[in-house]
């Protein structure tokens, strides 16, 4: 079988483990050739710490993309994560199309929100921007707080009603036309997971609800879910997997570290997911 690629068009964090130090080494597990458009890059990410550095490098999305093209360089599929700015919105999109062949993905990971708030620095009017880009996207990942966003509603606390779950699911549908997937879905104490609506029928996934919050949880999930993926997984099959992998990563770093801004510990569960894959 001939290796996939992907393109990640993320930032890299340097310190606390997040888009492109999580999406890179995950895919690269799975076997997935990961080809990388950096966005910028921080000295750490925006959750927990202040004063990090920040090098933009949006002026070198497009002409990476415009020289991979030239190259006959493209991918199966093509993931963005966090952005920094409604400008990267558009050169990420403009990016993704230069490099995409008629059979690639574009998976969207809305990634600007948890817990009911926007991340330090992101403006309200970003929300409205980044559900242009999943409008775009084949497949899109976002926590219920930012799908919350991009439908304008309010933000609601866990464990939610099937119907407000239902609502977000029918709204960015009817906005996106995108099949989606979206995390932190929970009707009870116990169990937390995500809900897949690909238009027609909806599916649950779930694992174990652990008491803790990590920054980078949507991104190990959205980059084991893209590993499944395309190791021929179906949309809920890949759900599955990444919430258990997810939930196997929190329990080990809750014996690691208790601060949200470490990041996920995801280093000893990539046996697991190498497991689960049966690769
Ligand atoms: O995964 C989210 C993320 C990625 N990159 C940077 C961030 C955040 C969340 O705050 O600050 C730079």
């Amino acid at each position: 079988m001939a290796q996939k690629r992907v393109a990640a068009i993320q930032d890299i964090s340097c310190f606390g483990k997040c888009s492109l130090t999580v999406a890179l080494p995950l895919l690269s597990a799975a076997g997935i050739e990961t080809a990388v458009i950096p966005t910028a890059v921080l000295s750490t990410h925006t959750g927990g710490f202040t004063g990090n550095t920040f090098r933009d490098l949006s002026a070198d999305i497009v002409p990476i993309a415009r020289h991979w093209k030239k190259e006959n360089i493209t991918a199966d599929a093509v993931y963005t994560g966090y952005l920094c700015s409604k400008e990267q919105i558009y050169l990420a999109l403009e990016a993704a199309k230069l490099i995409s062949r008629k059979d690639t993905l574009l998976i969207t990971d809305p990634a600007m929100a948890d817990n009911g708030r926007l991340y330090r620095g992101i403006d309200k009017e970003f929300p409205e921007y980044m559900l242009k880009l999943c409008a775009a996207a084949d497949i899109i990942t976002p926590n219920v707080t930012e799908a919350a966003l991009m439908l304008g509603l309010g933000y609601k606390e866990p464990p939610y009603t099937e119907e407000y779950i239902n609502t977000l699911l029918e709204g960015l549908y009817t906005k996106t036309h995108s099949k989606i997937v979206l995390t932190g879905v929970s009707f009870e104490n116990r169990k937390i997971g995500a809900s897949v609506f690909d238009g027609g029928n909806k599916a649950y996934v779930f694992a174990e609800k652990l008491d803790a919050l990590y920054h980078g949880t949507g991104d190990v999930f959205t980059s084991s879910f893209i590993a499944a993926l395309l190791n021929d997984r179906s949309l809920k099959a890949a759900a599955q997997i990444a919430a258990n992998f997810t939930a196997g990563c929190i329990r080990s770093t809750m014996e690691n570290c208790t601060e949200e801004r470490c990041g996920v510990s995801f280093e000893s569960q990539i046996p697991n997911l190498i497991k689960y894959l049966e690769l």
